[in-house]
């Protein structure tokens, strides 16, 4: 089966968005609700073991601050805290402040320049992704993705293969005839359950996590390109019909 299309997990692997766009604007939010909580690179890095931003934010609570979800309002709380992260955040984006992750756009290049379909399959919210691919690649580039699937579209987040489901459907296309690229164990549990091989990059949060039966682990996509990832792609998933 060859390759028909790459689809891009978005935080860590299309750009270094977590240690210093997120945590920095979740921080911020924090502040300006007047809330004393901080979270420090390696806090931030244990929080990420719960994906989405409200459940994240929900999840600190439950360790460090129960009273917050007392609150009958905490709810509604933890959706404008989440809400003001999303501003200071997307403020941090348009500075130019989160670039690309190396080979990132040169894959990107290739795919569109030899007809492999590109999509979108992300935990994170949807303006975070259209406002990411215009600031670094142009107001054209949102359009150059067939199918962006992100945030709170799916019932089930990451490691739930929920949101890769929902991206193959809208591609109508054979798990096998695709590629994930992901960062994390997270990720990778969420496109493995939907039957799609995996390439992961890794990063500072996630260079130590366990990557069993990816079909490779590099730094980055700055030493590859689209032929060597076909050719991955091909001795994993040729065989298959
Ligand atoms: C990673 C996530 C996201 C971000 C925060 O997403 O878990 O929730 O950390 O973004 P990805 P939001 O699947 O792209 O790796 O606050 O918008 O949820
Ligand atoms: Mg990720």
């Amino acid at each position: 089966m060859s390759l028909a299309a790459i689809i891009f997990d978005v935080d860590g692997t299309l750009a270094d968005t977590e240690r210093d766009g997120h945590r920095p604007a979740f921080n911020a939010a924090f502040a300006e609700a007047g809330l004393a909580w901080h979270w420090d690179e390696q806090l931030y890095g244990e929080l990420l073991a719960v994906t989405g931003g409200k459940e994240r934010i929900r999840h600190y609570a439950t360790l460090h601050d129960p009273g917050f979800l007392l609150d009958p309002d905490s709810e509604s709380r933890t959706a404008r805290l989440h809400a003001a992260k999303t501003r200071h955040f997307l403020a941090l984006l348009e500075s130019g402040g989160i670039p690309l992750r190396p080979g990132v756009e040169q894959l990107i290049g290739e795919s569109r320049d030899q007809g492999v379909r590109l999509a979108i399959a992300t935990t994170t919210t949807p303006e975070n992704v259209t406002t990411l691919l215009r600031v670094n690649l142009g107001p054209e580039a949102e359009g150059w993705f067939e199918v962006i699937g992100a945030g709170d579209i799916v019932p089930a987040k990451k490691p739930a293969p929920d949101i890769y489901h929902w991206v193959l459907r809208r591609l109508a296309l054979p798990a096998g005839s695709c590629l994930a690229i992901e960062d994390s164990a997270n990720g990778l549990a969420a496109s493995l359950g939907a039957a799609i091989p995996t390439l992961i990059t890794t990063n500072a949060y996630t260079a130590d996590q366990d990557f069993g039966g990816a079909l490779a682990v590099i730094p980055d996509l700055g030493k590859t390109d689209l032929a060597r990832l076909r050719q991955l792609h091909l001795t994993t998933y040729g065989q298959h019909k």
